[in-house]
């Protein structure tokens, strides 16, 4: 059975909770709930994760290889930073859908830039949570499988 990781990053561990007008109201366990009632109804498997380090983000990255298909990555603030999680994808070679909740490009200039975009299948930003369900469609396309 195809599995995907479902990989979130710094601070969405407060999703619902501030911020509402950039980033809804739904919370993060709510995301979970809808990623795993998208994986029952369509025949995968899913895996949800989330860190505010880094390094957790890069281990989970790695050990996702030989134990997942891809990747669905909103890797939050460190899209624009990490040149780590960049690596580690490269290093993985596992197919990354890059995910954000907010349209990155219609925001600040210091998010308009992606250290994950150039090593990702591609990118969903700007639907809300859901993009997540947007992002497994994606991922699973590209994996030669269709929900
Ligand atoms: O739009 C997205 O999904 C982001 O990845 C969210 C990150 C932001 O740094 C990226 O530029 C775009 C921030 C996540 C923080 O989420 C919060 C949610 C509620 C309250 C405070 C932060």
């Amino acid at each position: 059975m195809t599995s995907v990781l479902v990989l979130n990053g710094p601070n969405l561990n407060l999703l619902g909770t501030r911020q509402p007008e950039i980033y809804g109201h739904t919370t993060l366990a709510d995301v979970e709930d809808m990623c795993a009632a998208h994986a029952e109804t369509h025949g995968f498997a899913v895996t949800c994760l989330q860190s505010n380090h880094e390094g957790a983000l890069v281990d989970a990255i790695h050990a996702a290889k030989g134990k997942h298909d891809g990747i669905v990555l909103n890797a939050g603030a460190y899209t624009h930073t990490s040149i780590a999680l960049h690596d580690a994808i490269v290093g993985t070679q596992l197919p990354v859908v890059e995910l954000h909740l907010s349209n990155i490009h219609a925001r600040e200039t210091f998010r308009h830039k992606s250290f994950i975009a150039p090593v990702a299948v591609g990118m969903i930003c700007g639907f809300g949570a859901a993009g997540y369900t947007l992002a497994l469609d994606a991922l699973l396309g590209h994996l030669g499988r269709t929900t």
